[in-house]
């Protein structure tokens, strides 16, 4: 199943909250095992680039057009990546608080191979400005990932939309 989490709403962008809402929606659906979760502007192109699960969390967009088809830092572990429901309960998913731009992906990390993708070029949305508490946040993944999660993950589906291709829904998140 494909689902499209959006954000409603006015208040600060929280990538990481979507995909936790993807993952809680979808098992509502279906016992899935398996979750591959990928921003709106990646799109792959090489199809050996399985979009599977395997025994290690794997990340997926390793070689993007805007950063030169190269890894940008090695531990980078944002843009598209997949994880067993196995995986992703043992860290508890991801952090519900990062807000704004960055460093919600480099709270976990993991490497792959043949990740060409492109990324459609677009302008920082507003309300998604970098973000200034991520460092201090970075600093205390280990401390907080056990409380801070799937199993602290609040919000409201304030609209479903069941298209041929994948379910569109929209969340209110809250707020920093
Ligand atoms: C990094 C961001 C990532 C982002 C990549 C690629 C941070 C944390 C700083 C300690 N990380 O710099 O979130 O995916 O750039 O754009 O900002």
């Amino acid at each position: 199943m494909f689902i499209m989490s959006g954000q409603g709403g006015t208040e600060s962008f929280n990538r990481a909250k979507l995909l936790n809402v993807g993952y809680t929606e979808a098992l509502k659906d279906h016992d899935y095992g398996c979750f591959v979760f990928s921003d709106v502007d990646l799109i792959p192109m090489d199809d050996r680039n399985t979009y599977a699960c395997f025994d290690q969390p794997r990340h997926l967009s390793v070689s993007i057009d805007k950063f030169g088809f190269r890894l940008p830092y090695y531990q980078i572990f944002g843009g598209a990546s997949s994880m067993s429901k196995e995986q992703f309960l043992k860290i508890n998913g991801f952090s519900n608080n990062y807000w704004g731009w960055g460093g919600e992906d480099d709270d976990i990390y993991n490497s792959g191979v043949v990740g060409n993708c492109r990324m459609i070029r677009h302008d920082r949305d507003k309300k998604n400005e970098p973000n200034p508490q991520r460092f201090n946040r970075l600093a205390h993944t280990r401390e907080n990932m056990g409380k801070d999660g799937i199993n602290s993950l609040t919000y409201t589906v304030t609209s479903t939309e069941r298209l041929p291709l994948y379910t569109y829904i929209t969340v209110e998140v809250g707020k920093p």
